[in-house]
């Protein structure tokens, strides 16, 4: 078996032997053949074989003195280094005794952010299992779908989502293997179970290469697709955008809004702080005003949202005290240099833009500081390469919008899916974005791939179009995209969302057409302007441009 070297890049596994008895997640793995190459560069990235990461992270983090520090906090509730801990263990003992998993099996889990969906997380990795994490949201049929496909073998659930719980479709044996938390710790609760397992647990010595993260994609369209990655992945990506663009340290406290479901928040919001032994601030059912509250209360050092989050929160981010703010990450969707700017001038912070997929488990194109180019990305996170693709797979240059494609030491593992083969060209990830570079190497963002308006011959990104009417100052909100056209094949189309204080008229409609052919090219403008009060969005904060489409 190969392994990886700082010198051969590898699209080999480890090949150490599995931890695992249930060998359901190696079996479902897509052929290597059809892996991207996997690249290792930096000696950071050298794990050993044998490597459990809830274990590396709690070992790393008490080594460094945080048994004492506060991990996570919660609204109700703070545990330090060494009280989280000694939940995680005692779920693990639940999980391997009471409830009887064995090692590979898969657990559904479901809970909004919170200390306690945090400890069930990182039990289910510590023992073993392969943790499924799901959104808070998603609804019975939804459910179904993902515990078929991940085949999965047991579920530990919020209390308060029980009742969608309970109505999806599953074996009677992963039935009898679902427990509630965060209840009122009635008997049979996970909590209750906990109470009687000992305090400490063993950290089953898994394989860096065990699949651990089974992450549905928060896709807009289509069915879920399961993505893979190993107890390796999981530390790569926290000795990746965090110690080169983020620069975390332990005296950070975390906070933000994206579920723990999303590999977005499951990093952001609690790998990342607990690798550098720091704190994360776990609340549900944020808004704009709530965290802003919260970024007060608890003296929040660094934020993770999505960028329709920074433009609702940027106008009333006087009224509150964020002076403790730090570093601001924009992922999610594309940041318009509009919202970039409203951010900067409400904070006075240069907003860290970050393009992260599923896929790939986090960020790998990003810039801090004075890395920052507006209008770009960034540049690729050390440990990540990237490059522009043709049509027919071949690199372009500068100044030539293109398929992204990205490499590095995480990487696209479709659970039993056929779509494998359009992530995955020549050992490239293709994140389906349309992009360009500068002769600099800063990569732009331009649109997805599908979502280039075609008008007249014109290629037309949408994202361009929105920033342009995000500037006007009667613009929240708003979404552009292409409409059938007999004539010019597509239109432009903006759907907007207006600011309190103001109300959709012609006049209006025909002054933002005209503001947009101000600022950018007059080819350009949206000839239909729709009012809404409200964009169609994922949990995840993105536009759901399919559903302005088919309105
Ligand atoms: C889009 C962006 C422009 C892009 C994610 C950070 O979003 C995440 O994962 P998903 O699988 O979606 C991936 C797609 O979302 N996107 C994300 N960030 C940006 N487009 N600028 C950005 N900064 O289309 C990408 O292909 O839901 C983000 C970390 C972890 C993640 N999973």
């Amino acid at each position: 078996m190969t392994r990886p070297t700082a010198s051969s890049a590898s699209t080999s596994v480890t090949g150490d032997d599995s931890a695992y008895t249930d060998h359901f997640a190696r079996e479902h793995l897509p052929p290597q053949a059809l892996w991207p190459e996997l690249r290792f560069d930096l000696p950071e990235l050298h794990y050993p074989p044998r490597l459990n990461c809830v274990a590396e992270l709690f070992d790393g983090a008490l080594a460094g003195g945080a048994a004492g520090r506060v991990a996570v906090r919660g609204e109700q509730l703070s545990w330090t280094y060494a009280q989280l801990l000694e939940q995680i263990d005692r779920i693990a003992h639940v999980l391997r005794g009471p409830m009887g998993l064995e090692a590979g099996n898969r657990v559904l889990l479901r809970g909004a952010n919170n200390p306690m969906m945090a400890a069930c997380i990182l039990a289910v990795l510590k023992a073993g299992c392969i943790a499924v994490p799901t959104m808070p949201l998603l609804r019975a049929r939804e459910l179904g779908a993902i515990a078929g496909k991940a085949e999965i073998n047991a579920v530990l659930c919020a209390d308060s989502l029980r009742a969608e719980m309970e109505a999806v479709d599953l074996p009677a044996a992963v039935r009898d293997r679902t427990l509630c938390f965060g209840g009122a710790g009635a008997d049979g609760s996970l909590e209750a179970l906990m109470a009687v397992q000992p305090s400490s647990y063993d950290a089953v010595d898994t394989a860096a290469d065990d699949v651990c993260l089974i992450s549905f994609t928060s896709g807009t369209t289509g069915i879920p697709k399961g993505t893979m990655h190993f107890h390796r992945d999981v530390m790569a990506i926290c000795d990746c955008f965090p110690r080169s663009v983020l620069e975390s340290q332990r005296s950070d406290t975390f906070i933000g809004t994206p579920p723990l479901a999303f590999t977005f928040g499951l990093g952001g919001l609690l790998l990342f702080p607990l690798r550098v032994g720091a704190t994360a601030v776990l609340l549900e059912k944020l808004t704009p005003e709530t965290l802003l509250k919260a970024i007060e209360q608890y003296r929040a050092t660094v934020c993770f949202t999505a960028p329709t989050f920074y433009r609702q929160m940027a106008p009333l981010a006087d009224k509150y005290d964020i002076g403790s703010l730090q570093k601001t990450v924009s992922a999610g969707e594309a940041l318009p240099l509009a919202t970039r700017e409203s951010w900067r001038q409400a904070t006075g912070l240069s907003m860290i833009d970050g393009i992260g997929a599923t896929e790939l488990l986090h960020i790998f194109i990003s810039a801090a500081g004075e890395q920052i180019r507006p209008g770009a990305t960034g540049k690729p996170v050390p440990g990540y390469q990237a490059c522009i693709l043709d049509h027919d797979g071949n690199p372009v240059g500068p100044g030539v919008i293109g398929r992204l494609a990205v490499k590095g030491p995480t990487g696209c593992r479709y659970l039993a899916d056929e779509r494998q083969r359009d992530y995955v060209l020549n050992g490239w990830n293709l994140t389906g974005d349309a992009y360009e570079m500068d002769a600099d190497g800063y990569f732009y963002y331009r649109s997805r791939t599908d979502d280039m308006i075609i008008s007249a011959g014109y290629n037309i990104a949408g994202p361009e179009v929105e920033d342009a009417l995000l500037r006007h100052p009667a613009v929240a909100e708003c979404g552009v995209i292409g409409r059938a056209d007999e004539e010019r094949g597509q239109i432009v189309e903006a759907h907007v969302v207006l600011k309190p204080g103001h109300e959709a008229s012609p006049e209006l409609t025909s002054q933002l057409q005209e503001f947009v052919k101000g600022q950018i090219a007059p080819y350009k403008y949206p000839r239909a302007i729709r009012f809404l009060t409200a964009l169609p969005r994922t949990e995840t904060g993105k536009l759901q441009r399919f559903k302005l489409r088919t309105e």
